[in-house]
């Protein structure tokens, strides 16, 4: 369905923009068209970067994508955690539209329909070759806890648009601990045939809880305590993998070389690519040349290997030549966490590093610092060069923005949420949107301004009650914070601003959000 889709989206562009009629052709030739990759971080928080103020680490090739683009201070993920994050950055639809859009398991099956349309297919429909790498977190497979992990899995990427994928099911500490590499488990290991349950282990397993003296590498301070692979525990139970199975140590050089060979064996065709990084998320094992480098111990190790992974992005594109023509947008799909179950003392070396930067919160909260992000967009000279940018942007309009820059209308009904912001993405508008909207703690709704925030009242616990030490934002009234001049969210105006409070509330109604 979507396929007919594409081509009858290629046939209107084409009559009806006959000036950019060529970027609808699917052709191998590039046409000046820039190439894509949308570098996506997992909890790096705004105050994560050095271009965004850290001082107690150091990120010096992201800093060098900063001066040569725009880096944005107003930028914002769809959620506070993964899953729904990367459901409104890909489809361009609220992920609060769509049932069982919350952190998925590695089981669940996949997420986003293969007819909705996403990012990739704006792509595909221009003619570009499309692939995902790395973090996932979207489930695969046409019915949750049924896939054939040893077998083709029947939904995966390449029914939403991507032409080739190399990626983790869902995150490094869920199972499975294998790659899937266009549907299959990479490096497939017929003498351990691959069984995965969320809810019963396997007879004779070990897990972290029965057996903690297995957990070699890592200890797990909340949850974390199910299957044991590589000496971590996980999330969910896991029987064999053998060889497949990655060693955490290398998830940012294995997933990083099969991007850079991507771009080598298409440098002479316009790409795409969504290259999810595991990093900064847990379990934290950077590879061994990293560590001791970090005073924060290995969740700063694994900001300095995010920074070498960019570089070796970057690195490939220079080789090629192509540095001038791909576009880089490089986020992360929400706030920062520091002890997010595994005991990696990321809490007592983080000195005064503040990871959410000025913001109250962090992943999880309905606070600024659960969802604002680092957005950096570079790479081409249609981007304004060494600006910093306070236009508000939303992740949800990637799609809309990218059909924009390819010159493609949206097929009807795509992305719904989505409306292209070129030119304030490209630097060279310095308003953005008029209003974000976004998902936080328990579903809670959020609204941004340039001026303010609002939380809707959202009965809950003052701090997540389930190990991160985070304030969740939740209240029982309405919340207003005057971010422009209170950033840090200490003073709720709700009571003194009851007309702000009102046209924030009719935003949200008229966003008919289940
Ligand atoms: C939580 C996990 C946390 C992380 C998070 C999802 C426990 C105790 N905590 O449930 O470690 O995996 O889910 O993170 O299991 S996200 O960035 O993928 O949304
Ligand atoms: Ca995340």
């Amino acid at each position: 369905m979507k396929k007919s889709l594409t081509l009858a989206t290629l046939a209107t562009a084409s009559a009806a923009l006959p000036a950019l009629a060529h970027h609808g052709q699917p052709s191998g030739a590039r046409d000046g068209r820039p190439n894509v990759i949308v570098i996506l971080a997992d909890d790096l928080g705004y105050g994560d970067l050095s271009c965004y103020g850290a001082t107690r680490v150091q990120t010096p090739t992201v800093d060098s994508l900063a001066r040569c683009g725009t880096r944005f201070t107003n930028a914002h993920a769809c959620a506070a955690t993964s899953t729904p994050s990367r459901y409104g950055l890909l489809t361009g639809e609220y992920p609060l539209r769509r049932r069982g859009t919350d952190v998925a398991a590695g089981n669940a099956g996949m997420i986003i329909p293969p007819e909705r349309y996403t990012v990739a297919d704006v792509f595909r429909a221009a003619g570009y070759h499309t692939a995902a790498f790395g973090k996932w977190h979207l489930g695969l497979g046409s019915r949750t806890a049924e896939q054939d992990w040893n077998g083709q899995l029947d939904q995966t990427p390449a029914d939403l648009g991507f032409d080739y994928h190399y990626i983790m099911a869902a995150t490094a500490d869920r199972v499975p601990c294998v790659y899937i590499e266009n549907g299959r488990v990479a490096n497939y290991d017929a003498s351990a045939p691959i069984y995965v349950d969320y809810r019963r282990n396997f007879p004779g397993e070990p897990t972290g809880r029965t057996h903690p003296e297995l957990l070699t590498k890592q200890r797990s301070s909340h949850g974390h305590d199910q299957a044991i692979v590589g000496g971590i525990g996980r999330i969910g139970y896991m029987k064999g993998g053998g060889r497949a199975l990655w060693r955490d140590e290398d998830i940012a050089d294995s997933i990083a070389a099969h991007a850079v060979r991507f771009i080598h064996e298409h440098r002479e065709a316009p790409f795409f690519l969504y290259f999810c990084t595991n990093d900064v998320h847990v379990p934290r094992m950077p590879h061994e040349r990293f560590r001791g480098k970090s005073p924060m111990g290995l969740r700063g190790e694994a900001i300095l290997q995010f920074d070498e992974t960019v570089r070796q992005i970057t690195d490939a594109l220079r080789a090629e030549g192509l540095a001038d023509n791909t576009m880089i947008i490089l986020t992360s799909d929400n706030g920062p966490v520091l002890d997010d179950g595994y005991d990696d003392r990321a809490v007592e070396l983080a000195g005064d590093h503040r990871p959410g930067g000025p913001f109250r919160g962090g992943k999880y909260s309905s606070f600024e610092a659960g969802s604002v992000v680092p957005f950096i967009v570079c790479g081409t000279d249609r981007v304004r060069r060494g600006h910093v940018s306070n236009a508000l942007l939303s992740q949800v309009d990637l799609t809309a923005t990218m059909a924009a820059l390819v010159g493609l209308p949206l097929p009807e009904g795509a992305a719904p949420d989505s409306r292209p912001y070129l030119s304030a993405w490209m630097g060279r508008e310095r308003k953005g949107r008029d209003w974000a909207f976004k998902t936080g703690h328990l579903h809670s709704h959020i609204l941004r301004t340039q001026q303010w925030t609002y939380i809707a009242p959202k009965p809950g616990p003052a701090i997540i009650p389930w190990g991160p030490v985070i304030e969740t934002g939740c209240a029982d009234g309405p919340q207003l914070y005057s971010v422009r001049r209170d950033v840090g969210q200490l003073k709720n105006v709700a009571d003194q601003q009851p007309r702000v409070v009102s046209q924030m509330q009719e935003i949200l109604e008229n966003l008919q959000l289940p």
